[in-house]
């Protein structure tokens, strides 16, 4: 009876199942030893949990990541979000509130979850997305959560405006800097990929996460909500001097203060799929 018990054990930590019903982890006649859920020996029969419904073997969501195909949307969604862009090629909101951005310019290149904006960080080229039809919903408490890999982080390089004729906003200046207020966190290299969490504590203040961790609190450079919600283009006042440019994966905009444990779990997702 023990050792029935024991293989029962081992099978429902190495075997896997059809949504029928069928046993499939054990296809390859190979027993219940986890081979099959190891991605260093795979045969035909393990392919199949990639397609089944299921969140199985080393996937990182239900049939994507580890050994299935790359996951392509990076945030959940949830009933906080205001809008969510995966920019999987297009700037449409998947939060299922129909709050689209509006396309300024770039074009959609691949990236290890689907696709990303690539923008040139040319003054003379349209680039960005503009939400500013809703930005009269970014009052605080708010988060805004962007994935990015820049191609040159040297000041100043706007993220962010809250205005199109204010330089005010967030940058990259070597570090994450809300002009014209402070500069925070670590030093920031050109084409690694960095994910901001900037969680409103007040109208005018925000505590700045980069890839997970809590770096600091400071002015949010304006108050909310802002008359515009301009992104990845710099404002005229500079004459689009200050352009980023990179690629960004994904953004999500939401109406809470959103917590360190949910930014660690983005954080875990992305390290997950670099
Ligand atoms: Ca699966
Ligand atoms: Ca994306």
């Amino acid at each position: 009876m023990l050792r029935v018990a024991i293989t029962f054990a081992l099978c429902a930590v190495a075997c896997t199942f059809s949504p029928s019903g069928s046993q499939s982890g054990d296809a390859g006649g190979s027993g219940a030893d986890g081979r099959h859920n190891d991605a260093h020996g795979l045969d035909a029969s393990d392919l199949g949990t990639c397609s089944d419904g299921l969140k199985n073997g080393n996937e990182l969501e239900v049939d994507c990541g580890g050994r299935c195909s790359a996951c392509t949307k990076l945030f959940d969604v949830d009933s906080n979000a205001l809008a969510i862009f995966e920019l999987n090629g297009d700037a449409s909101d998947s939060s299922g509130n129909g709050r689209d951005a509006t396309l300024l310019g770039g074009s959609f290149v691949t990236t290890s979850w689907g696709h990303g904006l690539s923008v040139p960080g040319d003054a003379a080229m349209p680039q960005g997305l503009d939400w500013s039809d809703f930005a009269d919903l970014l009052v605080h408490p708010y988060t805004i959560e962007m994935v990015v890999r820049p191609a040159d982080v040297r000041c100043w390089k706007k993220l962010f405006g809250p205005d199109d004729n204010s330089d005010v906003g967030w940058h990259y200046c070597t570090k994450f800097e809300t002009y014209p207020n402070n500069t925070v966190g670590p030093d920031l290299s050109d084409g690694a990929r960095n994910y901001f969490a900037l969680v409103s504590t007040a109208a005018d203040k925000i505590d700045v996460y980069i890839d997970g961790a809590r770096v600091g609190n400071l002015d949010a450079s304006f108050t909310a909500p802002p008359s515009q919600a301009i992104f990845f283009r710099d404002d005229t006042t500079t004459g689009r001097l200050e352009q980023l440019s990179g690629v960004i994966d994904a953004v999500r905009i939401s109406k809470v203060a959103r917590s360190a444990a949910e930014i660690t779990a983005v954080q875990l997702r992305l390290a997950a799929q670099p």
